[in-house]
């Protein structure tokens, strides 16, 4: 039997704030006890870690990733290898990322095809969410045997008519299937079909830098996408879970929906919270960086999503995590915005900006696990063996140095990607030791996971609910 213990450190878990040590057997949390106390002075092991001065915190869990995905011409760029590693690097030791179904090809193919991509690949365990583009008999009936497999949650796109749109009628009855197989939906809620049109008139009037793509993807197209999935939900009798909402009308729909009672919740990403249109605006099509959907807001959307995460109206902060490199990917769209492709790396860097969000007052410590680790885990069926530290989850355990500082660069993280969306920015705070199932993957900054390590998980259905 392999056993670890992390002495000194504070325990910060969603529920609490703890002063332990931690005893971790075969990959398992095996017991926390009072630090340097009778009981835990007897634990021997084969590794002594000391977390003196140090958080000790559950690993991340990033509900939304696109590794290698197609979009946009080409391919997002880091690949379950680079993005698994470059997420161990920030913090986060489980992510979810988006199978894609082909139009006219069954949910099956397009999930086999995603576990082609990952297995042995990935550094950290991994789940998947199904992107349905195609909602028909056969993909409806596809649904329930997926969510008997694990995987548990399927997103559809109000966006992009002809690649992944799904109209009313087929949201309704994913929807209705959901609410009858325990599946959970994820919307991408912005209103695509009015927005092309936007893109059309703009382009025909040389309006063809990377800030129009912001301009025509209105908050008012996202809220009124956002109200529209609401009231279909309602009708289903399914729960909605909102990815990437970025403006503060769409906040204020999924308030009222909460208000009322009703399963809705909503996600939100690093970038809409420390990014505005002042960086899509960015001269010499250094915009295109910041070009992804939902987009960036006016800077004043983030008092909106500051005080949603911190009433509970938005739930769970992940990345869309969908990296394209500047030269020769982002650069397909110079003279014509709607040809950049849309996605922004993130993975890495998640944990450090949220906890940078704490040391600003935006949140508190126990909020930044919650919403980072714990309820991301409990969304996605995955609680609480991800997203705690308690006897009999994995020890997915990150030691955090909450004084050290570093600046964000593209010089110096982890992600396959030429250009950091953070370039210069610092924070307070970095990750030191990771250990995924009690096995250090980065082990006091450095690198030491393997391609391989990383395993799938078999998720749950929805655990937030009611
Ligand atoms: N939005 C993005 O920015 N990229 C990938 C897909 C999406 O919905
Ligand atoms: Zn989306
Ligand atoms: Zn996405």
């Amino acid at each position: 039997m392999s056993r670890t213990v992390i002495r000194g450190g504070l325990v910060v878990t969603a529920a609490e704030e703890t002063p332990a040590d931690v005893l971790i057997e075969d990959g398992k949390v095996a017991a926390l006890a009072a630090p340097g106390g009778e009981w835990s002075q007897g634990w021997t092991a084969d590794r002594t870690i000391d977390a003196t001065g140090r958080y000790v915190i559950p690993g991340g869990v990033d509900g939304h990733t696109h590794m290698e995905m197609p979009f946009g011409g080409t391919f997002a760029s880091d690949t379950f290898e680079t993005g698994t590693r470059a997420a161990a690097w920030g913090g986060t030791t489980t992510i979810v990322d988006f199978a894609v179904q082909t139009v006219g090809h069954a949910l099956r193919e397009g999930l086999d095809a995603w576990h082609l991509k990952a297995h042995g690949n990935c550094a950290i365990d991994y789940g998947f969410h199904m992107i349905l583009s195609d909602v028909n008999e056969s993909t409806l009936k596809e649904m329930d045997l997926l969510v008997g497999e694990g995987v548990t949650s399927f997103k559809l796109f109000m966006a992009y008519p002809g690649v992944f749109y799904s109209d009313d009628g087929q949201i309704l009855r994913a929807m209705q299937r959901a609410s009858g197989n325990g599946g959970l939906i994820m919307m991408h809620a912005e209103n695509g079909i009015a927005i092309d049109v936007l893109v059309e008139q703009a382009l025909a009037e040389g309006r063809t830098d990377p800030r129009y793509h912001g301009e025509v993807r209105k908050a008012l197209l996202e809220s009124e996408a956002t109200h529209r999935a609401i009231q279909l939900a309602r009708v289903a009798g399914a729960p909605l879970y909102v990815v990437h909402v970025s403006a503060q009308e769409a906040v204020a729909e999924l308030t009222r929906a909460r208000d009322l009672g009703l399963d809705v919740f909503g996600e939100t990403c690093p970038q809409y919270l420390f990014l505005s249109t002042d960086n899509l605006a960015e001269p010499d099509f250094e915009g295109a960086k910041y070009v992804c959907s939902t987009p960036l807001r006016p800077v004043e959307h983030q008092a909106a999503l500051w005080r949603g995460l911190r009433t509970n109206d938005l739930q769970v902060v992940s990345t869309d995590h969908c990296p394209f490199c500047f030269t020769g990917q982002k650069e397909l769209g110079r003279g014509d915005f709607s040809k950049i492709p849309n996605g922004m790396p993130g993975v890495e860097h998640r944990m450090d900006l949220l906890h940078q969000a704490v040391v600003d007052g935006h949140i508190s410590r126990r909020r930044w696990i919650e919403i980072a680790c714990a309820t991301p885990a409990r969304m996605f069926g995955l609680y609480p063996r991800k997203g705690t530290i308690a006897p009999g989850a994995d020890a997915d355990i990150v030691v955090y140095d909450p004084r050290a500082r570093q600046t964000l660069s593209a010089g110096t993280h982890h992600m396959n990607v030429d250009y950091s969306a953070y370039e210069g920015k610092q924070i307070t705070g970095q990750v030191e030791t990771v250990l995924s199932r009690g096995v250090p993957v980065i082990d006091q900054r450095e690198y030491t996971g393997r391609a391989g390590h990383g395993q799938f998980l078999i998720r749950d259905t929805c655990q937030y609910l009611g």
